[in-house]
């Protein structure tokens, strides 16, 4: 199968590229823009497959993205490319509404000529639970949950989510549109909340736990998802929506002591413990309190069942963080661990 992944040197695309390119036969082309979230050192590993390549473009860019879906005549299109984090997307609402919205409109438009010159093709729309809003203390998105996006983030998301079923529905383009929860792993950009902790415990900096601490999120290991999204776009039901979650709720102030105490177990805490570092900081403007996803149509369905748990899983990105400081630095290109997110820059 030949797939045109978006977005694939970032945290989740390259999880999804790995996979492929070592557990398939599938024929891989990254169309990435390498935006401070996007490295090709997490693709190290495979980089010299003779079934991936890479091509730097931007999505924003209509005449570029047309030009490269005809030349590489793909068979499936998976959609990864975006803005993800919440806090910049706060400041600075303008890149997400061009790369989220106006990109995602530019790939569909690619697609839609292909298809209408009689390709085979199934657009794959990789997107979060964040769409459905905040959840109070009880229930479950499921596919059927309301749209009611509260961050520019993720009324970006949304509005791409739309925009697909809309492909869909009237240009007749085949469509498949993942909702996941947050994912933790290897090689995500340290300003998400779990690399963020293991980076400020390693240089003893404080770890920043917004409001209270009791805001909750379901958490899925990268690999986990990257294989649920494989599952879908060889085997989903064209016009269909999948949750993919980890049934793994946590709050935030659960995640910060655990991650504490696995950081401990390798690189034993000296003075005081890890957990001192704690401190809470001004709450994120509009921050959703509960995300819990239902995946049980994924599971029933496709057969797809996550591998990790939270507690087995968590263990792999602290190790991984710390033999792969360098990765780090390399990425960070200015970064330096700062609180992002209260207020608009533009
Ligand atoms: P990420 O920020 O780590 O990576 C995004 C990638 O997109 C980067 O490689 C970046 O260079 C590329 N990109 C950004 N703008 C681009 C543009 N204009 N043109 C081309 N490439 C561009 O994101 P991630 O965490 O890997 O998320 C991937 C996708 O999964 C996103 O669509 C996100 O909304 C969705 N998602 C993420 C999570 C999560 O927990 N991280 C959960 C559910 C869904
Ligand atoms: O320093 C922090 N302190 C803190 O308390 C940071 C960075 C976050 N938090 C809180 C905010 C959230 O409740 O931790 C939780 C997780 O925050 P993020 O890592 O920023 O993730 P979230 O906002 O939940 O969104 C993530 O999951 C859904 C991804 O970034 C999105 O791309 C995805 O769609």
């Amino acid at each position: 199968m030949k797939i045109l992944i978006t977005g694939g040197a970032g945290f989740i695309g390259s999880a999804l590229v790995r996979l492929l390119v070592n557990e398939t036969d599938c024929e891989i082309l990254n169309l990435d823009k390498l935006t401070y979230a996007g490295n090709l050192a997490s693709l190290s590993s495979i980089n010299n497959d003779s079934r991936y390549k890479f091509i730097c473009a931007d999505i924003c860019d209509a005449e570029s993205v047309n030009r490269i879906v005809q030349e590489f005549n793909p068979e499936r299109i998976m959609h990864l490319a975006a803005e993800s984090h919440v806090d910049r997307s706060v400041e600075s609402p303008n890149a997400f509404i061009k790369t989220n919205i106006i990109g995602t409109f530019n790939l569909l438009n690619a697609a839609r000529s292909l298809y209408d010159s009689g390709v085979d093709l199934l657009f794959h729309h990789v997107s979060t639970d964040e769409v459905f809003g905040s959840l109070g203390a009880t229930g479950l998105f499921t596919e059927t949950s309301p749209y009611a996006p509260r961050s520019p983030y993720s009324a970006s998301k949304a509005s791409s989510d739309h925009l697909v079923r809309a492909w869909g529905e009237t240009y007749g383009l085949p469509f498949v549109i993942t909702n996941c929860s947050n994912n933790y792993g290897p090689y995500q950009f340290p300003e998400k909340l779990i690399p963020l902790m293991i980076m400020n415990v390693l240089e003893s900096k404080p770890l920043p736990v917004y409001g209270d601490g009791k805001n909750i999120r379901d958490w899925l290991y990268v690999d986990d998802h990257a294989r649920a999204l494989y599952k879908v776009t060889s085997e989903g039901q064209v016009g269909e929506t999948y949750n993919i979650g980890g049934n793994s709720e946590k709050t935030n102030l659960e995640v910060v002591n655990t991650l504490c105490d696995a950081i401990n177990e390798i690189r034993p805490a000296v003075g005081f413990p890890y957990s001192e570092l704690i401190v809470h900081v001004t709450d994120r403007p509009g921050h959703d309190f509960r995300y819990a996803i239902d995946s049980s149509k994924i599971k029933r369905e496709l057969g797809w069942q996550p591998r990790e748990s939270f507690d087995t899983g968590l263990r792999k990105p602290v190790k991984w963080y710390l033999n792969n400081l360098d990765w780090c630095e390399t990425v960070a290109d200015g970064y330096g661990q700062e609180r992002l997110g209260l207020k608009p820059v533009n």
